[in-house]
């Protein structure tokens, strides 16, 4: 089961399916400056990548659909020994017609000319309206241009965003891209059980960081998914907390939320454990009550659900909790109401993940109305517990805990699989493997 040329060409055809007429124009991503004239380690488009699979820069997908049929060209850069002595190896030209499924490989130093020239008699155009302004700008002016030539008959009338069509695809997950999901999952529960192992009072939180980076590379996964949170103590209290600069102390959870891109899918994990191997009382009460709720949420993950209802659970369940545990006072309902409950938990039960941590696959459809889980779809449950150091309407015990636990889960045809169940999760477990404790003590 991969993610194959065919793959690939199933996609195309799918898109062009949903059009009637005109030339779709996806771009690969272009490298983007970290300072100066360095720049940031490269990614990919996730939309060009889905259509095609191609690694390479300056790349661009061109998708026609006529009258008479489609059309499917990949320009790529051509080879060039003094730039690839540089920026290293390109496909170039002859190896990408035999490598992808298209009808026509060019150079991609022709694309000016060629848009001149197959643009004529094309009636619509999709193209990313919102995201990449640089080159709708610059097809936008080639179009003025054959707009304003008196000899061309037919220039595109309507610009239209192309990137919902390639979203709704990306919704529905096929086998071979859950397979590489978990794959980085593999990965991902590695680096998150090492860390457990590894963690001691006194190391500092970029160390964790450094553990998790180092099982995420040496086992294949090119990149993080996103950056790693690892915050320590209080600092579980921001949300995307990333300074990872302070030093863990005996007695303080740790809360990582990390995973890997591997193949270019992503996963996404949040583990929280106790510095010292041991959960303290009040630390446990609260951990066991968010993992509780989590359970409850992931149970009721089933095709025909809606993530709202999915919200509304977990928001209920943590309200529930919190009222028992003396953290909010009063009726669930009358809480719930009021969204007290909201500052203690403030973000969404889950979202999307794919290609992207956050997919880009949408949560409504055409119409507006809120969508309902289908078989294939992969979403995160992620249900947590944020109590500042400082918040003085909470019992002392749980002032400074930050407690989160999120997993990736896909939606099957009778209920879900949750696909990084292996993942040391449950109180004993996670003890189990956090040594804590120095020798020393
Ligand atoms: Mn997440």
């Amino acid at each position: 089961m991969k993610i194959d040329e065919a793959h690939f060409a199933r996609r195309r055809k799918r898109l062009l399916e949903q059009i009637d007429e005109g030339v779709i124009l996806i771009p690969a991503a272009t490298y983007c400056i970290r300072s100066n004239d360095t720049e940031y380690p490269f990614r990919q488009n996730s939309h060009f990548y889905y259509l095609c699979g191609f690694e390479e820069e300056g790349a661009l997908l061109w998708l026609q659909r006529t009258k008479k049929g489609t059309k499917q060209i990949l320009f790529v850069q051509k080879k060039d020994a003094a730039q690839e002595l540089w920026t290293g190896t390109r496909l170039g030209v002859p190896a990408a017609k035999k490598r992808f499924r298209v009808d026509a490989v060019y150079d991609m130093e022709k694309f000016d000319k060629l848009l001149l020239k197959r643009l004529q008699g094309v009636h619509h155009l999709y193209i990313d309206l919102y995201g990449n302004k640089k080159f709708l700008q610059h097809v936008h002016s080639l179009c003025a241009t054959l707009h304003k030539d008196r000899s061309v008959r037919v220039s595109p009338q309507s610009f239209l965003h192309v990137n919902g069509l390639i979203e709704r695809m990306r919704l529905i997950k096929s086998d071979a891209e859950i397979a590489r999901i978990e794959e980085a999952l593999r990965i991902t529960k590695e680096a998150h059980e090492k860390v457990m192992q590894a963690a001691r009072k006194g190391m500092m939180e970029y160390e964790l960081q450094a553990i998790i980076e180092q099982v995420f590379t040496t086992r294949g996964a090119k990149s993080d998914a996103y950056t790693a949170i690892v915050a320590s103590g209080n600092n579980a209290n921001t949300l995307h907390y990333v300074a990872n600069d302070a030093k863990l102390r005996h007695g303080d959870l740790v809360l990582i939320d990390a995973g890997c891109e591997y193949q270019m899918y992503a996963s996404d994990i949040t583990r929280t454990f106790p510095v010292s191997g041991t959960f303290s009382p009040p630390q446990k009460a609260l951990y066991e009550m968010v993992l509780q709720v989590q359970t409850h949420v992931i149970k009721a993950i089933r095709p025909g659900i809606k993530r709202s209802k999915l919200q509304k659970l977990c928001e209920t369940k943590l309200c529930e909790g919190m009222i028992a545990l003396g953290i909010l006072k009063g009726r669930c309902k009358t809480v719930l109401k009021k969204g007290e409950h909201k500052k203690y938990f403030p973000h969404g039960v889950g979202h999307w993940m794919g290609i992207d941590v956050h997919d880009q696959a949408p949560y409504y459809d055409e119409e507006g109305k809120e969508l309902c889980l289908e078989c294939g779809m992969v979403l995160t449950v992620e249900p947590g517990i944020y109590i500042d150091k400082n918040d003085k309407s909470v019992p002392k015990k749980y002032r400074g805990i930050g407690i989160r636990i999120e997993d990736n889960i896909v939606v099957t045809e009778t209920g879900y699989r949750n696909l990084s169940k292996d993942i040391a999760k449950r109180v004993a477990e996670v003890e189990a493997l956090c040594v804590g404790v120095t020798p020393t003590g």
